[in-house]
């Protein structure tokens, strides 16, 4: 028996079901606007807050006493961490996972050790990817949490820092190589400043601007095919990130030369964070050329920072989706569960009830937006709303072909336009009438 007390996959029981252990919407096979449910949603289970994060709060410890994260052989831990990892990838029958290496294998006396031990540990992911069919949506560098990094990594005043942290990325990105991972991730928690009476702000953004490009860089020499992703988090642990959101991280991309390479990857709680809405950063990524991945997840309406709570809001899922089939979905991305759950969460159960009841609000929403989009519920009035442009001369103006003084003509001609409802109530109804 499992540290999970369960030994068969769980499956799909319809939504009349009441087992918290089977999926009422997730039916992996199910044909979605002619693609298979399981790929559409690519979900990807993570492992720093499933199996590495102890339950602890800035005011209190450890509250689920896992057994791999006590003992006196921390290889050893980390080898029983994967047991238990790729027991819950396979009772979930998620198809991808997600690490950084600090999760997977503990740090070493020097950075030789730990690449040594990241080496041991993915040896040992890629015997168990071969067995389970689990694959591996990205990985990453942990360059936030070991105090060196306290001043930033890539934007560190000290060189020095800078360079660990480029033997840190190489060897991660090494590893996401070897495990045929899809992208890469960087998150750049530090990469910010605590104060700018300090900061040189235009100094490390053109270190920021150097990391990149050398990473890019390496991707090709290596033969890396899958793109490279920022995601975008305004604050926390920094009080100001450099990555802030979406339109600033275009904005980086643009001035050091990335945007062939390098694409987003967005998560529900740090678009809140930034003060926008999850829907808003994943149209704005799309509208931009951007879009890459998602990390799926919500934050606390009445709590201002990264809660990490499992994704359960089947409007805001139904809204996302409408966008991703409106787009044609992921191509290397996918939803990667950046969330954990409370931390009074504390049977081993709970881990699994958490990851089936966000995967069914997911699908749920994802059948939701597939009916919206038959109906033309939101598109045909969309539609409506600008078809003025579709006329020749106004198709001529977006073509540049018209100037400034022909359609002020025009204008100056006697042109009166009437306003037009927005018709906002209508459309929040009709959003309800599918979820
Ligand atoms: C932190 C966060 C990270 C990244 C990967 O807020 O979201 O876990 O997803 O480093
Ligand atoms: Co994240």
């Amino acid at each position: 028996m499992s540290f999970f007390g369960l030994d068969a996959p769980i499956r799909y029981a319809g939504p009349d079901s009441k087992d918290p252990l089977a999926y009422r919407f997730y039916d992996k096979n199910k044909q979605v606007m002619g693609k298979r449910m399981e790929d559409h949603l690519r979900f990807s289970a993570c492992y720093w807050h499933s199996f590495t994060w102890p339950g602890g709060d800035p005011f209190g410890g450890e509250t689920f006493l896992r057994p791999w994260m006590h003992g006196s052989d921390p290889l050893q831990m980390a080898r029983d961490k994967a047991d238990v990892a790729f027991d819950m990838f396979k009772l979930l029958d998620v198809p991808f996972f997600t690490f950084h290496d600090v999760d997977v294998a503990p740090e070493g006396a020097s950075l030789a050790e730990s690449v040594k031990n990241l080496e041991t540990i993915t040896d040992i992911f890629a015997e168990k990817m071969g067995q389970t069919g689990t694959r591996l949506l990205w990985g990453t560098a942990n360059l936030f949490s070991h105090r060196r990094y306290m001043a930033g990594a890539a934007t560190n005043p000290d060189p020095d820092v800078f360079a660990y942290a480029v033997g840190q990325v190489k060897a991660a990105i090494d590893a996401t190589k070897k495990l045929n991972g899809e992208n890469y991730v960087c998150w750049g928690g530090r990469e910010g400043y605590e104060t700018l009476l300090n900061t040189d702000m235009k100094k490390e953004l053109d270190q920021l601007g150097r990391f990149m490009s050398m990473l890019v860089d390496y991707k090709h020499k290596i033969g890396f095919s899958g793109p490279i992703l920022i995601e975008p988090k305004p604050r926390e642990p920094s009080k100001h990130q450099y990555d802030f959101d979406v339109a600033t991280v275009f904005g980086f991309l643009q001035k050091y030369d990335l945007l062939a390479d390098v694409k987003v990857n967005i998560e529900q709680n740090h678009a809140i964070l930034a003060g926008h809405s999850f829907d808003h950063e994943v149209r704005l990524a799309y509208a931009l050329g951007v879009f890459g991945s998602l990390d799926i997840n919500r934050g606390d309406d009445l709590l201002g920072w990264d809660t990490d709570q499992f994704a359960m809001n089947v409007s805001e899922l139904t809204l996302l989706f409408h966008e991703m089939l409106k787009q044609g979905g992921f191509t290397t991305g996918g939803l990667n569960f950046d969330a954990k759950i409370r931390r009074q969460s504390i049977d081993p159960q709970d881990l699994l009830i958490a990851h089936v009841a966000s995967m069914d609000a997911c699908a749920r929403a994802l059948l939701a937006a597939e009916a919206m989009i038959a109906d033309k519920a939101l598109e045909g009035p969309l539609a409506a709303r600008y078809s003025g442009w579709a006329s020749p001369d106004n198709q001529a103006i977006l073509r540049g072909e018209s100037d400034l003084e022909t359609i002020a003509a025009k204008a100056m001609a006697g042109l009166d336009p009437q306003p037009r409802s927005g018709r906002q109530e209508y459309l929040e109804g009709v959003l309800n009438r599918y979820v």
